[in-house]
């Protein structure tokens, strides 16, 4: 596996905050590195927000690391991570900034990406690619408001939240826009999403390699796969941005695709799998 790129090397987003630099060699913990001494870096903006966590050193804050917390989950994906001096530890490795960053929770942040996906027609047959004879698929994309990237419309799991329930109340947020549209409307969009949010297919459990990733705070995901086949379902719906979306759009799937965090190695996963065009 590959290590984690994204959240290394230049500022921390939204911060003049440098990370340490250093060679991908140095990424794991069990590499000794004693010249180590990243910045410290907590976003004030998380103080008293209800949906993230104290600060570390907050004699109220308790948290049960690799449990679930009430209805926190501070489980991690990818097995048991460590936890030395009361914080806990990026299982991927040393990310070059100490602290959460802006993330709101200490250790695993759990998010949630609907990879929905058609067939590009033309004329309503298939189109091919003429160097892998393989048929193009296309993605739901949303190009993200924060970091102007497009991505997989992908967000939070609220806390006690079914991961199967942030995966439709995301797409509908951030690519249909259901926040702002008219009731009827979303209803009506809502029973057939509902429909077509049954089928999915697990694609992708874990850590993401996301910009904001720190030492001490993390995203993972799950990542899952709803194609409408057939193009009559969510493939034919006049897509709306919303929430922290600027854009949305039907994507080509391609191997030159450049997405936000990991997301292309997700994609890349759904295209192998529908034995699409890569
Ligand atoms: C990524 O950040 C996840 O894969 C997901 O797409 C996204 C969730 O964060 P927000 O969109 O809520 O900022 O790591
Ligand atoms: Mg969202
Ligand atoms: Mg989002």
């Amino acid at each position: 596996r590959m290590v984690h790129t994204k959240c290394r090397g230049g500022k921390y987003p939204f911060s003049e905050i440098k990370r340490q630099t250093f060679p991908d060699e140095l990424v794991p913990w069990s590499v000794k590195f004693p010249d180590y001494n990243p910045p410290e870096h907590n976003s004030k903006a998380l103080l008293n927000k209800p949906w993230a966590d104290p600060p570390i050193d907050d004699p109220h804050f308790q948290p049960k690391w690799n449990e679930l917390d009430g209805s926190i989950n501070r489980k991690s994906h990818t097995g048991n991570y460590a936890v030395s001096e009361g914080r806990p530890f990026n299982p991927e490795g040393r990310t070059g900034v100490r602290g959460r960053g802006v993330l709101g929770k200490w250790g695993p942040n759990h998010a949630a990406d609907p990879i929905v996906t058609r067939w590009k027609l033309v004329d309503g047959t298939k189109q091919i690619n003429s160097f892998s004879k393989l048929p193009v698929l296309q993605f739901c994309a949303i190009q993200r408001r924060d970091c102007k990237q497009w991505a997989l419309p992908g967000g939070m799991v609220d806390p006690g939240e079914q991961v199967s329930e942030t995966l439709k109340r995301e797409f509908l947020e951030e690519a249909m826009n259901s926040l702002e549209a008219s009731k009827e409307q979303s209803e009506s969009d809502m029973e057939m999403v509902k429909q077509f949010f049954q089928g999915g297919t697990e694609i992708y459990k874990g850590y993401v390699d996301d910009p904001r990733n720190t030492d001490n705070a993390w995203m993972e995901t799950v990542a899952v796969n709803f194609h409408d086949d057939e193009g009559t379902s969510v493939g034919k719906f006049d897509l709306k941005a919303g929430d922290d979306a600027q854009s949305v759009r039907w994507t080509d799937i391609d191997r030159n695709l450049d997405l936000y965090a990991s997301h292309s190695s997700m994609i890349e996963a759904v295209a192998r799998k529908l034995s699409a065009h890569w």
